[in-house]
């Protein structure tokens, strides 16, 4: 069957996409639904839901039935445990957090929540996820042994090794927030010799650093933090999506 991960890795192949990030701790449920139907409206290929820090199941279900309510994108969810599978999403980042210490984050949580990806009907990404410097609170909360900012060898063997894994996507990760993002260098050196799609994300909130990175090689940016709390957010998407898009 043809499903939501097929359909966006052939389209990363034909142009460079975005995906919009909401943290269901930083806002309403309800300013969530108004957030998602701006970044549809802005050409935004793809809505996730998820955070570090969450502490509620039901703000989780809360956030995606809203945006669920307001958007026609997939609403994939990018869980940091089990407990936050929400049956309302369409699709989850089956994602292993490669660089943590903490097994749980690797595998150990995907023991449990696969029982409940199955019962919900919800269709699992699978994808390989690795924290590079700064790492920010995902970085903490990962456990996660981070990557050097220049240290493209071991950024390009998590990669390969999640497309030897025959993982769909590979996501570099600088952390929500973070001062510096994924290097151009790092993002090169990873696109030069790896095939799956290529998600980067964590710092990404102008328009000249969101182009940067998709000249650079990354196939998918994700923006969280220029989605928050900004009434010029809209504007700068729309600008974003276009610059990365080359529009
Ligand atoms: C975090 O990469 C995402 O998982 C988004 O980061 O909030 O810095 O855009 P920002």
């Amino acid at each position: 069957m043809f499903g939501i991960g097929d359909r966006l890795s052939s389209l990363a192949i034909q142009k460079k996409l975005h995906f919009s990030l909401l943290d269901p701790d930083k806002q309403t449920p309800k300013m969530a639904g108004l957030i998602a139907d701006e970044v549809t409206a802005a050409g935004s290929s793809a809505i996730m839901v998820g955070g570090s820090t969450l502490s509620s199941p039901m703000q989780v279900d809360e956030t995606v039935r809203a945006i669920k309510d307001n958007s026609s994108l997939p609403v994939i969810l990018f869980p940091s445990g089990a407990r936050f599978l929400s049956k309302y999403a369409d699709a989850v980042f089956f994602m292993s957090l490669l660089n943590s210490r903490n097994l749980d984050y690797v595998i150990r949580e995907h023991v449990k929540g696969s029982l409940l990806i199955q019962k919900f009907g919800i269709e699992p990404i699978s994808m390989g996820y690795v924290i590079v410097e700064p790492g920010m609170t995902a970085g903490r909360v990962g456990d996660a042994d981070l990557i050097g900012q220049n240290d493209i060898e071991t950024a390009v063997g998590y990669a390969l090794a999640s497309e030897y894994f025959g993982m769909r996507f590979f996501y570099l990760e600088a952390g929500s927030g973070a001062n510096k993002p994924v290097s151009d260098s790092m993002i090169t050196g990873v696109k030069k010799q790896v095939n799956i799609p290529l998600i980067v994300g964590g710092g990404i909130r102008d328009v000249k650093t969101a182009k940067t990175k998709a000249q650079a090689g990354a196939d998918i940016i994700v923006t969280g933090t220029a989605l928050e709390q900004d009434p010029q957010a809209f504007t700068t998407l729309c600008k974003i999506i276009k610059a990365i898009q080359g529009r």
